[in-house]
Formats: structure tokens, C-alpha cells, sequence
């Protein structure tokens, strides 16, 4: 059976920490190659290498039908124009699909098709939930001033893949303009 501290876990949105599970922590200094402008982002970390993100995860169960969850935590900021983001994934199955619930804070998915190469900007914020489907990039924003608080909900057999986004990054960037979130090309280099 699984475990009763499974069953039921409880979160703050002020740690988002889900129960006692282990915080995976993402610094600046992890995000190299994420950011379009690489000059603001090797200046921004000579002045520090601050956290970016942390994501708690809860696996209760594996197997044909089983879920798995993960609390994530965003702060606010921008590397250049461009705001604070996750890494961003492909899932190593490529058809699973994955719900985010936006829990505190203001932010968007940036979701972009494997086969087609299109993008959209979902907004995810506070009473709102997210739909990723399948073979799908994903990549969490922060567009607000507070912490984005949210939680991901996916197949227990989803896994991350995150080489085709190392390697090729997202084709659209998430910026600030006029003090609102745009979502632009990415400039070739
Ligand atoms: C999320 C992400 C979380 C962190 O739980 O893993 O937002 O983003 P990266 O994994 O891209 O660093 C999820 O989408 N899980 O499948
Ligand atoms: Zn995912």
C-alpha cells in the first residue's frame, strides 16, 4: 500500500514545500543558456548567483495510471527584459500530459509544440489551471513582483527530457515590454 505520508501532504505557499519532501533548487548559475541576452545574464551573475526556482515532488506510487505532483516556487525578476523562467522540459514520454494549478503570484506557461514548432503563452496565476498536452516544451514565467506558486500534476511515467531544450532553447522569448509581458522571436544568433 502506499504509504500514509503519501496520502496526504501539506504545503505553505510561503515555502512551497510540499510536506518534507527535498526542495530541487535552481540558481541563476544553473540557468546558463536559458536567457537570450547572455550578456545581462553573466553581469546579473557577477553580482550574485541568486535562486531562481525550487521544486518539491511527491512520488507516491509508479506505474500504468499512477500520478506524481510537484510544488514549484518562481520568484520575480528579469535577466535583461526578459523575466525570471524554469529550465523548461520535454516529458521523456513524450504523450504524457501534465496539469499546472496556479496557486499565488502572476505568471505564464510558454508551451510550444514538438512537431510543429508553435507557441503560445498560457497565463498561470491564482485560481487558474493550465493544460499541457502531450509532446509539448513547456516553460514556467514569472511576470509578476511576488512568487509564482504552482503545482504540476503528471503521469507517474512522464520523466524529463531536458536535451532538446539545451540544446535548441525555446523559439520565443517571454519579455517585458511597456511593463507587459510579450512574447517575441527568438533573435537568431
Ligand atoms: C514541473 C517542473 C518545474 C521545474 O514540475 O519540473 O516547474 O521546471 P523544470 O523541470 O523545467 O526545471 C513539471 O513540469 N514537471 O513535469
Ligand atoms: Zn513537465
Amino acid at each position: 500500500a502506499i504509504a500514509r505520508d503519501d496520502l496526504f501532504v501539506h504545503y505553505t505557499l510561503e515555502s512551497a514545500r510540499l510536506g518534507n519532501r527535498p526542495m530541487v533548487e535552481r540558481r541563476l548559475a544553473d540557468l546558463r543558456g536559458c536567457f537570450a541576452d547572455e550578456a545581462a545574464f553573466e553581469a546579473a551573475l557577477r553580482q550574485g548567483n541568486p535562486l531562481l526556482y525550487s521544486v518539491s515532488s511527491v512520488e507516491p506510487a509508479a506505474g500504468d495510471g499512477q500520478l506524481h505532483y510537484g510544488l514549484g516556487i518562481l520568484q520575480p525578476g528579469k535577466i535583461g527584459a526578459e523575466y525570471y523562467l524554469t529550465k523548461g522540459h520535454l516529458h521523456a514520454h513524450r504523450p504524457a500530459a501534465e496539469i499546472y494549478v496556479g496557486l499565488a503570484g502572476e505568471g505564464a506557461m510558454l508551451l510550444e509544440d514538438e512537431a510543429t514548432g508553435e507557441s503560445r503563452l498560457v497565463p498561470l496565476r491564482t485560481h487558474s489551471v493550465v493544460y499541457v498536452p502531450g509532446h509539448t516544451a513547456h516553460r514556467t514565467v514569472n511576470t509578476g513582483a511576488a512568487p509564482l506558486v504552482y503545482l504540476g500534476i503528471y503521469p507517474s511515467n512522464a520523466g524529463h527530457d531536458y536535451a532538446p531544450v539545451a540544446k535548441n532553447n525555446f523559439r520565443h522569448v517571454v519579455i517585458e515590454r511597456d511593463g507587459k509581458p510579450m512574447l517575441v522571436p527568438r533573435e537568431k544568433k
